[in-house]
């Protein structure tokens, strides 16, 4: 794609440095459950001169001249994320997961109310409530928790929470959560007690695009997710509501949080949109789910406990308690094998989230590259061999190579 020549004239150095990712990309295994490999279409989308624009406010309503050509771009991204969610409308400038979600809180709230989120160590992300994250810092968060013999969310422990503290808004959709969760009952539940509906689908919005997992942009208030997960797209995020609640999100976007949008981001987004919208990217999603149901199920043979006893979606989150180890012991283990991981904590974790005690494991990114279940024995095997011999450095440069090797077997589509 790239040949890279005007960076290399102009600044080898930083070329360097990208060079080097690339090689990393392309030589280690990602199981980090967050990431994923752009397409070549994507990242040329991205590299394009819409970078050069500002273009506040929205399509035929901007702030600045010269932006018929940036409407027509973000209206496409707009078209497709409606189709691909069954959404009514949908707000593709924020930059991130905690921009777009702070735009909700800003939308629907006002600093003090009541909001019921995830506790952090059971899954939750900081921006649905953390005590040092914005989020906990302006609203009165209250946290639930997952039931910690099943480590499944208890709706009706969810009920009564929400039935006492009475909140404005109850969010839902977790980062380190392995099961499918229970949208219709969270929806009644809000509108039980008067409450909006917030749904963070960051991590599993590929796979309730391809259909494969339960959709709630149709009947919640309102959805954030990030688009460079599952998803698979360019770094960045968007806000889908029902149509009543339109003009309340695109204010808080613009003006109420942000400038100029990132009409690059915006042209990868819509090229990702449609890329999802393919009957490929529904394999994908399958592949991806199925990969980590027998990624689960060979870490349980082995002995691990996961939360959950299981997984639903594409991540799963693994106590490394019985083997001795601290998940940041783990993650720097693993990543002596070539192995990327993120150290997790697990529900009432009585380790700091800097030194928790578990392991997230995803599989999008390495189903991007065409592994299948084959594979991700031998992968399991390999984690397990590397925790089990830690202190032998010849075992872990041996696993280093074979994971090498089968990387090289399955090369990343946009390298
Ligand atoms: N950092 C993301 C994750 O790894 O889940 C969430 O924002």
């Amino acid at each position: 794609m790239f040949d890279y020549k005007n960076i290399y004239a102009q600044d080898p150095e930083v070329l360097a440095v990208i060079k080097k990712e690339m090689k990393r990309q392309s030589e280690e295994m990602e199981l980090i459950a967050s990431e994923n490999y752009a397409s070549k279409a994507v990242l040329e989308a991205m590299g394009t001169v819409l970078t050069n624009k500002y273009s506040e406010g929205y399509p035929a309503h901007r702030y600045y001249g010269g932006n018929q050509v940036i409407d027509e771009v973000e209206t496409i991204a707009i078209e497709r994320a409606k189709k691909l969610f069954k959404a009514q409308h949908v707000n593709v400038q924020p930059l991130s997961g905690s921009p777009a979600n702070a735009a909700v809180y800003f939308a629907f709230i006002k600093p003090g109310d009541k909001v019921l989120g995830l506790k952090l160590d059971h899954g939750g992300h900081l921006s649905h409530g953390h005590p040092i994250n914005f989020s906990g810092l302006l609203y009165n968060f209250t946290q639930y928790e997952v039931d910690l013999a099943t480590g499944r969310i208890d709706m009706a422990k969810v009920r009564e929470i929400a039935l006492r503290e009475k909140p404005k808004m109850i969010v839902a959709g977790y980062s380190a959560y392995s099961r499918e969760i229970e949208w219709q009952k969270f929806k009644e539940i809000a509108d039980e007690v008067g409450a909006f509906s917030f749904a963070d689908i960051a991590h599993t919005a590929g796979l309730i695009a391809a259909g494969e997992m339960a959709n709630p942009v149709p009947f919640f208030d309102v959805v954030t997710t990030t688009t460079h997960k599952t998803l698979r797209g360019p770094r960045g995020a968007i806000i889908m509501c029902q149509e009543k609640f339109s003009k309340l999100v695109d204010r808080a976007v613009f003006p109420g949080l942000q400038g100029g949008p990132h009409d690059h981001i915006t042209a990868a987004k819509a090229v990702a949109f449609g890329e999802a919208l393919r009957p490929e990217f529904k394999q994908y999603a399958k592949q991806v789910m199925a990969n980590a149901k027998t990624m689960a199920e060979e870490f349980i043979k082995l002995g691990y406990r996961i939360i959950s006893d299981g997984t639903d979606n594409h991540l799963m989150v693994v106590d490394m308690t019985a083997k001795g180890l601290s998940g940041k012991e783990a993650e720097n283990i693993l990543d002596r094998c070539g192995i990327s991981v993120s150290r997790s904590t697990i529900p009432n974790d009585p380790n700091p989230p800097m030194n928790p005690s578990g392991v997230r494991f995803g599989t999008p990114a390495i189903t991007t590259r065409g592994l299948k279940q084959e594979e991700i024995k031998r992968i399991v095997a390999w984690i397990n061999a590397g925790i089990e011999h830690r202190d032998e450095p010849e075992m872990l440069e041996k696993i280093k190579d074979q994971v090498r090797e089968m990387c090289l077997s399955f090369p990343i589509p946009s390298i």
